[in-house]
């Protein structure tokens, strides 16, 4: 229960940060279909603030909601429900980022994007509605040590909702409700660290099933560096738990070539792997939010490249793949027209995003290797090697992934591969890969390449 995202087994789902619900229905037909992508993880769809005191319409003002109604920065609800049915058509779901801990930040008041006004100070949601009775009292979150601290305080000043209220409850059942009506197929839940387990509970087994039967996917945002009370298997019964940890061990093993063997540390706490939701970054900490720390992200192309690679072929969790903006401040929006709209996001001829939108999902390395993860769900790691320059393993005898770090291997590996031909994914086949009689693989890798190869049964060429 909670754990299923309703994708015909595939594997890997993509987080469109910010995008518009129109662009995110085009890439759908004409992209993550086609890749094997199981979904996207969209941006919150409900009514937000309006941001314009400290930064002109940061990011971040999402993270403010104001109501439940489907009016976002991203486009209205006619265009969500739009954007729902075309990816579905197309066998690709929809992860709702969803904010039900808190509302807006106190201090705060005026219009949302919706047109509701609120004011945080009076406790005033009128569209929801909520009112003062619906909150905890004021206090500051700030000893992560205490966990009455952490759920029932203010995260960053953010008005907190009382969820062990029935009436909050049904709201956010409500709005759960209404998005599974429309179809998506399951929930982010944003700091659901700062939430209690049995209310979460209660709220979840208040939602329907989606259609085709089974609960929603839900996916808890729980930030658990061992740095705190909180733990990521007190949520274990609830879905799935975002596991940070691996982001801060994948950038050290990558950085540090030799050390890849260890990059899930039970030793360290991290999530049982049917419970971990894995990436290298996403949308906080690439910018020093939500936990920071030192990571690989699209500002460090190769090494990024090969993190999310490794990622993908290897059997940990089930995987979110980051697709964000350009940006140099930490509090920069989308890029936008003069209205501060989000900008359409452009198609260029070699396949790569236009208008400031990164597009690291449609990195050879990283989309085409959304297939290689799918062929190979289920099996073991095998014929692990790891020396100097090269990282290389196999899955089962389904698939054989290597990668040189240096941009330059030239050997013959050992897998579980049947002899032939086979495409490299990478480069989409523009290689070609022997594998002997006996499964040995002749690995080459040059400077002028990707640093990567990948190949799986069925793929001759
Ligand atoms: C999270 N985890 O549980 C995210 O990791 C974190 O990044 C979110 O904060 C947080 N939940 C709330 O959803 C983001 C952002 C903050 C921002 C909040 C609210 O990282 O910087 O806080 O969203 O928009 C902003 C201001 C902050 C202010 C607050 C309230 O940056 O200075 O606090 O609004 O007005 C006084
Ligand atoms: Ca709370």
């Amino acid at each position: 229960e909670y754990t299923d995202p309703h994708c015909n087994g595939k594997q890997v789902i993509v987080h469109l940060f910010e995008w518009k619900w129109t662009d995110i229905a085009n890439e759908c037909e004409r992209y993550l279909s086609h890749k094997g992508y199981c979904g996207v993880q969209v941006s919150p769809p409900n009514e937000h603030t309006i941001i314009t005191k400290e930064y002109p319409r940061p990011w971040w003002e999402r993270y403010q909601p104001v109501s439940y109604i489907l009016h976002s920065r991203s486009g209205n609800e006619a265009q969500f429900k739009d954007m729902v049915q075309r990816c579905k058509a197309v066998g690709v779901r929809i992860y709702v980022d969803s904010v039900v801990n808190h509302m807006a930040g106190m201090g705060r008041q005026g219009t949302g994007t919706a047109g509701t006004h609120f004011d945080s100070d009076a406790y005033s949601y009128p569209t929801v509605p909520y009112s003062r009775e619906h909150f905890h009292d004021d206090c500051p979150v700030n000893n992560y040590g205490d966990p009455n601290n952490v759920r029932n305080c203010y995260l960053v000043g953010l008005s907190d909702l009382d969820q062990s209220k029935e009436y909050v409850r049904n709201k956010i059942a409500d709005y759960y409700n209404h998005l599974i009506d429309i179809g998506v197929a399951g929930f982010r839940i944003d700091a659901s660290k700062h939430m209690w387990p049995n209310d979460l509970e209660a709220i979840q087994a208040k939602t329907k099933n989606v259609d085709g039967g089974g609960k929603a996917l839900f996916y808890h945002e729980v930030i658990d560096q061992n740095d705190g009370a909180i733990k990521v298997n007190e949520y274990y019964d609830l879905g799935l738990v975002t596991e940070f940890r691996y982001c801060q061990k994948i950038a050290w093993g990558i950085n540090n070539f030799g050390q890849l063997n260890g990059v899930v540390d039970y030793g360290w706490g991290m999530s049982k792997s049917d419970r971990a939701l894995v990436f290298v970054d996403n949308h906080d900490n690439q910018r020093g939010h939500g936990g920071g720390g030192n990571l690989l992200t699209h500002k460090n192309p190769r090494n990024y490249k090969m993190a999310v690679a490794f990622t993908l072929a290897y059997n940990y969790g089930f995987t979110r793949v980051m697709s964000s903006y350009g940006f140099q401040s930490t509090d920069q929006g989308p890029p936008h027209n003069a209205d501060y709209s989000a900008k359409d996001v452009t198609i260029n001829a070699d396949g790569s995003c236009g208008n400031g939108w990164m597009c690291e999902h449609r990195w050879n390395p990283i989309g085409n290797m959304v297939a290689f993860r799918n062929k190979v769900a289920g099996t073991d790691l095998n014929n692990w090697y790891d020396q100097g320059d090269v990282v290389a393993f196999g899955r089962g005898n389904k698939g054989f992934f290597a990668m040189a770090k240096q941009g330059h291997a030239q050997l013959q590996l050992q897998s579980g591969m049947p002899g032939g031909s086979y495409c490299d994914l990478v480069t989409d086949c523009k290689k070609k890969i022997n594998v002997d009689g006996s499964g040995r693989v002749s690995v080459n890798i040059d400077n002028n390449e990707e640093p990567i190869i990948a190949i799986v049964v069925d793929v001759f060429t």
